[in-house]
């Protein structure tokens, strides 16, 4: 019997810097009711996806900074959300910039959380691979200074079980990083959902910058194939306060393929039907963990006391 769970990815165009949380969010409770009208029960919304993308200013004045964090998830301006998805039965993605009094001090993360179709949280994480800077960085039109408004997440990778399936979550620039999908891969992850930001000016070199589509594609569709998992990645998009951002959203299958994809710069919902047991074809037969992998050899090679030193002669 296959494990089916419809899902859309709803991507949204620029939020300018005017934009107050309340009409951000209408614009996530629109997309929420037409991927209830395809059919879709879970939605992946963008990384910060309240709020204009922050970090490509240097703020100094903390009451400004402060004005793009949630204190509490849902809020009075964001709880509509939940309301729409409780109401509507999809669950949903969504990150956020998150401020909370935690060990006795104030902290700042980049944050994600699932939401089930009861508009109930079921999962958080926090960003661990920050980006960026924490100082400004001379001759940059636009700064990104996640390291200096946020703190690697200390939540981990973490797997839920919902929606029919094992979930997991990371954000943007995670997606990059291999040891995202394996940690979670290695915890049986059916389905990873991700938000992204991502300006085409974000190294300053030309030839890694010309690549910015390929290598977003590139390093979801990997992670998909290599840890037998859907990945839904949803950007948020277009020229946003003179900063121009990759869209091209996409819905990943465990074979690596791309099975839906954003074709606008704008709000755009798209959707497809995940086969879960597609993921378990591929960790019983070509990625059998438990079968093929060498942890032993992964050990030897990290602690360098072997494969590294090349043959005497
Ligand atoms: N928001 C991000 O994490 N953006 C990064 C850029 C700066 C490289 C990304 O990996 O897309």
């Amino acid at each position: 019997m296959s494990r089916i769970v419809k899902a859309a990815s709803a991507q949204m165009g620029p939020i300018p810097k005017s934009q107050s949380r309340k009409q951000a969010v209408s614009r996530l409770v629109a997309m929420m009711r037409e991927a209830k009208g395809r059919g879709a029960e879970l939605v992946v919304f963008p990384e910060l996806a309240f709020t204009t993308f922050f970090p490509r200013w240097m703020i100094e004045d903390e009451a400004e900074l402060e004005s793009y964090y949630e204190t509490e998830m849902p809020g009075p301006e964001t709880a509509p959300l939940f309301e729409e998805s409780k109401k509507l039965g999809v669950g949903f993605y969504v990150s956020y910039a998150e401020l909370v009094n935690e060990g006795g001090r104030r902290r700042r993360f980049n944050t994600s959380i699932i939401v089930d179709r009861n508009g109930e949280i079921v999962g958080k994480y926090r960003k661990v691979h920050l980006p960026g800077h924490s100082e400004p960085q001379p001759g940059r039109v636009h700064q990104h200074l996640e390291k200096r408004y946020f703190e690697p997440g200390n939540l981990g990778f973490g797997v839920w079980r919902a929606f029919g399936g094992v979930m997991g979550m990371c954000i943007c620039n995670d997606r990059r990083w291999p040891e995202t999908y394996r940690v979670m891969g290695l915890q049986g992850v059916e389905m990873i959902m991700l938000g992204y930001n991502t300006p085409f000016d974000h190294t300053g070199h030309a030839d890694i910058d010309g690549l910015t589509s390929f290598h977003n594609h590139l390093s979801m569709q990997a992670g998909a194939y290599q840890n037998s998992t859907w990945v839904i990645g949803t950007a948020k998009c277009g020229k946003e306060e003179g900063s121009s951002m990759v869209g091209q959203s996409v819905i990943v299958a465990p074979s690596g393929e791309i099975v839906a994809m954003a074709a606008t710069l704008e709000d755009e919902v798209i959707t497809a039907n995940c086969d879960l047991d597609i993921g378990k074809r591929y960790r019983q037969t070509i990625f059998d963990f438990a079968r093929h992998r060498e942890p032993e050899a992964y050990r030897l090679i990290v602690e360098r006391k072997g494969a590294i030193a090349p043959p005497e002669n």
